[in-house]
């Protein structure tokens, strides 16, 4: 039985004041939601010690949206695995697009990363995707198998989390067709050792296609962006039917 994940990855939105503001109006809707749905926060990491004393005792899980794969050390700007676990973070996003396209991340340091942050306790949600030139050119199937080959390499595969983002549907409103997702995540899952490894859809997820989304049988949960600031619309989100 493969674990669902639904969560919210804030990018740089909310400071802390908001992202207490968002608690108290999404905290109440928790109580419709099934319990075996893991429910993931992704904010800021300035907004991740608050939250994790407002979260005391709540189900929703932590995570941040990037990790150094040292201990610690003389690298200026970066955070590590350490600082995150001792304040009650399990997950990390590692290799988003959006850190692949503007902060030079590469299938090298993503592999690093994902097993800094297994060395340290936290469970790495790995996100791949390709562009809308890669789709066009009928490169998805091979650059996808490729940043899973270079990114996995040495990962323990029983404390992963991947989402499948096509980058040409992130923030655009452009969604990915379910079943094409669905089929994609599908190849994803055919290239792991461990077939029970979570694999969420990401990009544009929302609302109105929500319900569309989960009921594909290779989709195990969502990453959101934007539909994931309001806690009305993510509310609906982690509720989906
Ligand atoms: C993709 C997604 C969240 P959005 O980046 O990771 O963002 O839902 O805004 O497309």
């Amino acid at each position: 039985m493969r674990k669902i994940v639904i969560a919210g990855n804030w990018k740089m939105y909310k400071t802390q004041a908001e992202s207490e503001e968002f608690l108290q109006g999404f905290l109440p809707h928790l109580q419709e939601t099934p319990e075996e749905r893991e429910i993931l926060l992704c904010p800021p990491f300035t907004d991740l010690s608050a939250l994790s004393r407002n979260l005391h005792g709540s189900r929703i899980q932590l995570g941040a949206q990037n990790v150094h794969w040292a201990e610690f050390g003389a690298y200026t700007g970066e955070i590590s695995g350490p600082m995150l676990t001792e304040i009650g973070v399990r997950y990390v996003i590692v290799g988003h697009s959006e850190r692949r396209q503007y902060f030079g991340e590469t299938d090298a340091t993503v592999n690093l990363r994902l097993k800094g942050a297994q060395k340290f306790g936290l469970t790495p949600i790995l996100c791949v995707g390709e562009t809308k030139q890669q789709r066009d050119a009928g490169e998805t199937e091979s650059l996808i198998i490729s940043q899973l080959d270079k990114g996995l390499i040495n990962v323990d595969q029983e404390n992963l989390v991947i989402a499948y983002e096509p980058i040409w549907a992130i923030g655009t409103g452009d969604t990915c067709e379910t079943k094409e997702a669905n089929r994609v995540i599908g190849l994803i899952r055919s290239q792991l050792k461990n077939p029970n490894v979570p694999i969420q859809y990401g990009g544009s997820v929302k609302p109105s296609n929500i319900d569309e989304i989960m009921a594909q049988p290779e989709i195990d949960g969502v990453l959101v962006g934007g539909a994931s600031l309001e806690p009305e619309s993510f509310a609906r989100i982690v509720n989906y039917h």
